[in-house]
């Protein structure tokens, strides 16, 4: 079979589980999972070579819908368990899916140096802007204003930008997506899964239950005015300007990933053993 009749062959329902979501009826999280599935569709991966890693919260929930390869980690954790896999099987495609409390709160160093280190994967986060699996609290990426009973008058802090910080940090592939265009977030994380590097994709995926005003983003987003680049500098004074609601691939740069290169042990693990000997 050629890899073309392999693409041919493949379709986006091949990579859905019969595990049914328990998403609120209306979360975004629903449409990203078919961007998933469209994405690893348009790019003929066979299903045993896909690995989908997580953290905690309701948009990690996503392995357990596909039928690839997945572990359901811990809060915070999953780009250090997704390096940990990516380096000791290079020949998986990892794809990395959190949420912004996830990602941004208590995973936020991993994060950083992620996208420092550039190990070859997809790290996807569904920003909601709010925590949604424990009932509604801010997350780094909450407006100042959020004003509920968990945060009278709102926290007054203002947001951290998270493609800024994944720009500066080093990640060589940045972009925005909005989960209610499936489609174009199909194209732009097939995009990112063929980036020979880390590439970061921010969904905006509204959360209706705690954030029923997101409804808007529908009419809020716009694709990007201007093309991606492969220029940081540029990227970054793109970014001094972006309202938050711009869709497509900021940056595409070319750095090198980082791959150590594993070869005989240098030590003998029976001697190590026997040091630790009580
Ligand atoms: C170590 C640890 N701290 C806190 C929690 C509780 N907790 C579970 S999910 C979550 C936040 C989820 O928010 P987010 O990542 O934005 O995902 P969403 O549910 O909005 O998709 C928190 C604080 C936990 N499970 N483990
Ligand atoms: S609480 Fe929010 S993020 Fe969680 S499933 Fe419901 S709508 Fe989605």
């Amino acid at each position: 079979m050629s890899s073309l009749d392999v693409r041919l062959a493949c379709k986006p329902g091949d990579y859905k589980s019969d595990v049914t979501p328990v998403w609120c009826p209306g979360c975004g999280d629903y449409h990203v999972l078919l961007s998933f599935t469209r994405a690893f569709a348009a790019l003929g991966l066979p299903r045993e070579q896909i690995a989908v890693i997580s953290g905690i919260g309701c948009s990690s929930r996503i392995p357990a819908y596909t039928n690839c390869y997945g572990f359901h980690g811990v809060h915070g954790r999953s780009l250090a368990l997704a390096a940990g896999l990516k380096v000791t099987r290079p020949d998986l495609t990892v794809v990395v899916a959190s949420g912004d409390g996830d990602g941004y709160s208590i995973g936020g160093n991993h994060f950083l140096h992620a996208c420092r280190r550039n190990i070859d994967m997809t790290y996807v986060v569904m920003d909601n802007r709010v925590y949604g699996m424990t009932k509604g609290q801010p997350s780094p990426t909450t407006e100042p204003d959020f004003d509920t009973a968990l945060t009278p008058g709102g926290t007054g802090l203002s947001p951290f930008h998270p493609l800024v910080i994944a720009l500066a940090s080093g990640a060589s592939f940045v972009a925005r997506a909005f989960s209610g265009a499936p489609n174009e977030t199909a194209e732009i994380l097939a995009d990112a899964i063929r980036h020979p590097g880390f590439s970061f994709v921010e969904i905006l995926s509204p959360c209706v239950t705690f954030r029923p005003d997101e409804k808007e983003w529908k009419s809020m987003v716009h694709k990007a005015p201007v093309p991606e680049t492969d220029d940081a500098a540029r990227a970054a004074r793109r970014l001094m300007t972006d309202d938050g609601f711009n869709i497509g691939v900021l940056y595409r740069g070319a750095r090198k990933p980082f791959q150590p290169a594993f070869g005989a042990p240098s030590i003998d693990i029976a001697e190590l053993e026997k040091e630790f000997e009580l």
